[in-house]
C-alpha cells in the first residue's frame, strides 16, 4: 500500500465579478460575496479566494479602482470573521491593498508576468504566493495555446520553473510558494488532461501544487453530446471524480466552487486511506 497522502486543503471561490464564466454576477455585491464566503467556510473551506477580475476567455480587464472596490471590503469583512483569505489578482496595487485588509495569500494567475511588482509586494510581506502557469491576458490567451515542439507538459514545467526562479529572486522564500498548472489558461481540453496526468513532473519543482478545475470548459467538452458541451452548472459530478483522483495523488490545494462536494470526496479518500474509520 502507498503511504496515506496528507489531506488536500480546499480553497473556496468567491468571484466578486459581474462576468465570471462560472458564477458571474451571483456574488457581485459586497453583501452577497461576504455571505457566500461565510457559507463556504461553514461547508469546510480552508481558504477563501476572493477575486475581482474575470479571467474567462475573451474577458476585458476592470479598472484598478473597480477591482479594489470589489475585493477590499469583502476581504476586510471575511478576515474580521477569522477566515483565511487569498486574493485572486494580477495587480500589485490590489495585492498590497488586499494584504492590508487581512489577506495572507496572493493568488496570481499570471505568476508575476502581468505586473512583476506584485512579487516585491509579496516579498515585503509574510504572505504566501500562488504562481499559476499563464501566457497572456484573457482577451488574447486563445492565440497562445501552441505548445510545439516540446509539448504542453515540458513547456509548462519549463515556463513555471522560470516563474519560480523570478519569485525566488524577488525574495519570496520557497516555502511560501505554491505552483499551479493553470488549467484552461491558453490550453485546449487535451492540454489540461495531459497536464493532469503528469502532475508529478510539476511536483519536481519542489513546491506544493494547487489545481483549479472546477466548472471549467474542458469538463464541458469531456461530457459533450453531439458537439454541445455540458453546461457550466452540470459539470460537478465529473469535477468530484477529478478532485478525488487529485487528492489520492497528493495535490495540496483544490480551488473549487462546490466546497461541500469536495469535502465529501476528501472524506471518502481519507476513509479509504485509513485516516478515518
Ligand atoms: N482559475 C480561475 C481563476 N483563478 N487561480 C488559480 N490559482 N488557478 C486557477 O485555475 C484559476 C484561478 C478561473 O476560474 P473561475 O472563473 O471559476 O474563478
Amino acid at each position: 500500500m502507498p503511504p496515506a497522502s496528507r489531506s488536500a486543503r480546499v480553497m473556496g471561490i468567491v468571484n466578486v465579478t459581474p462576468d465570471s464564466f462560472s458564477d458571474g454576477g451571483r456574488w457581485a455585491t459586497t453583501e452577497a460575496a461576504v455571505a457566500h464566503g461565510r457559507h463556504l467556510v461553514e461547508q469546510g473551506a480552508d481558504v477563501l479566494d476572493i477575486g475581482g477580475e474575470s479571467t474567462r476567455p475573451g474577458a476585458t480587464r476592470p479598472l484598478v479602482a473597480e477591482e479594489l472596490d470589489r475585493v477590499v471590503p469583502v476581504i476586510r469583512e471575511l478576515t474580521a470573521d477569522g477566515a483565511v483569505v487569498s486574493v485572486d489578482t494580477m495587480r500589485s496595487e490590489v495585492a498590497a491593498a488586499a494584504l492590508g485588509a487581512g489577506a495572507t495569500i496572493v493568488n496570481d494567475v499570471s505568476g508575476g508576468l502581468a505586473d512583476p511588482r506584485i512579487l516585491d509586494v509579496v516579498a515585503d510581506s509574510d504572505a504566501s504566493y500562488v504562481a499559476m502557469h499563464w501566457r497572456a491576458h484573457a482577451d488574447r490567451m486563445r492565440d497562445f495555446s501552441d505548445y510545439s515542439p516540446d509539448g504542453v507538459v515540458a513547456s509548462v514545467r519549463r515556463e513555471l520553473g522560470e516563474r519560480l526562479d523570478a519569485v525566488l529572486a524577488a525574495g519570496v522564500p520557497r516555502d511560501r510558494v505554491v505552483l499551479d498548472p493553470g488549467l484552461g489558461f491558453a490550453k485546449k481540453p487535451r492540454h489540461n488532461w495531459e497536464l493532469l496526468a503528469a502532475l508529478d513532473t510539476l511536483r519536481d519543482l519542489g513546491c506544493p501544487l494547487l489545481v483549479g478545475a472546477s466548472r471549467k470548459s474542458f469538463l464541458g467538452s469531456l461530457l459533450a453530446v453531439d458537439g454541445s458541451p455540458r453546461p457550466v452548472g452540470e459539470r460537478e459530478h465529473a469535477h468530484v471524480a477529478l478532485v478525488t483522483l487529485l487528492a489520492v495523488r497528493g495535490v495540496d490545494l483544490l480551488r473549487v466552487h462546490d466546497v461541500r462536494a469536495t469535502r465529501d470526496a476528501l472524506a471518502v479518500v481519507a476513509a479509504m486511506e485509513g485516516g478515518r474509520t
